[in-house]
């Protein structure tokens, strides 16, 4: 039988994800013939997320709650994806912005044998509910800046909905640096270089009422540095 993991990074959500497990339950209830787990990876919360994630495995079947000893997000997704012998290794933000009805295609795409799948804001088909500001943030970064300097073969690169195989685990995900969100940008740019299978899942989104636990002002001029290196990695060879 197949396995599949989950993981929800999360960092200070304990207003959110107690309804937000309630809402992703309701669909994978509908997976068949795979045993599935989740997986809340928590860290550098000064809320009680942990303690509540660690009540909840309580109340959610096949959930598992841990605290984990790295500095991001990113770093969190590495190490839970690192240490996971399933079969498709997903993940998902917290907030259920990418709405879960979506998860039993990512998952499919994996069993069908696609290396990676990722939920797509900016595809034709998607639906999105975001503000004006983060659209036209993640418009520049989408349609100039990764095209001109590190393309990734799909529409867009930063939607917390993504999955791997086995051999994307195995070769690439140890060399993703681990900072502030740039994890998935370098994902489906090695992936692109390397001519993996990925299937671009375009989704419903509605953008999450809690304020963004991410920095995204901040992160801009880490983002702008992060793309050059990683071309400049994928030019000297770093990933092969
Ligand atoms: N474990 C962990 N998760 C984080 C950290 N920072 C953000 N997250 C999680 O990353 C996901 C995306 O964050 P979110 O605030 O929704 O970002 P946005 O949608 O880009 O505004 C959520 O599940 C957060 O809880 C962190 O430092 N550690
Ligand atoms: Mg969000």
């Amino acid at each position: 039988m197949k396995i599949i993991d989950i993981i929800i990074p999360a960092h200070n959500e304990e207003k959110i994800i107690e309804s937000s497990l309630k809402y992703l339950y309701s669909y994978l209830k509908k997976i068949k013939n795979s045993r599935w787990r989740v997986i809340i990876g928590e860290n550098g919360s000064t809320d009680n997320t942990f303690k509540l994630a660690k009540q909840l495995t309580k109340k959610f079947p096949n959930l598992y709650a841990l605290h984990i000893d790295e500095a991001s997000r990113d770093g969190v997704l590495k190490s839970l994806w690192a240490r996971s012998n399933a079969d498709v290794l997903a993940y998902m933000d917290a907030d259920m912005s990418t709405h879960p009805k979506h998860i039993n295609e990512m998952i499919n795409a994996i069993f069908e044998g696609y290396d990676v799948a990722v939920g797509s804001r900016l595809h034709p088909k998607s639906k999105l509910k975001r503000s004006f500001i983060r659209k036209t943030m993640s418009k520049i970064y989408h349609l100039i800046l990764l095209p001109i300097i590190l393309p990734i073969g799909v529409h867009d690169a930063q939607c917390g909905f993504k999955a791997i195989n086995q051999k994307v685990s195995k070769e690439i995900v140890h060399k993703l640096i681990k900072e502030n969100g740039f994890f998935d940008t370098e994902l489906l740019a090695v992936s692109h270089y390397k001519k993996y299978k990925v299937k671009e899942i375009p989704v419903e989104w509605n953008e999450s009422e809690r304020e963004s636990t991410m920095n995204v002002y901040k992160n801009v001029p880490k983002f702008l540095r992060n793309i050059v290196k990683t071309r400049f990695k994928i030019i000297n060879g770093y990933y092969d």
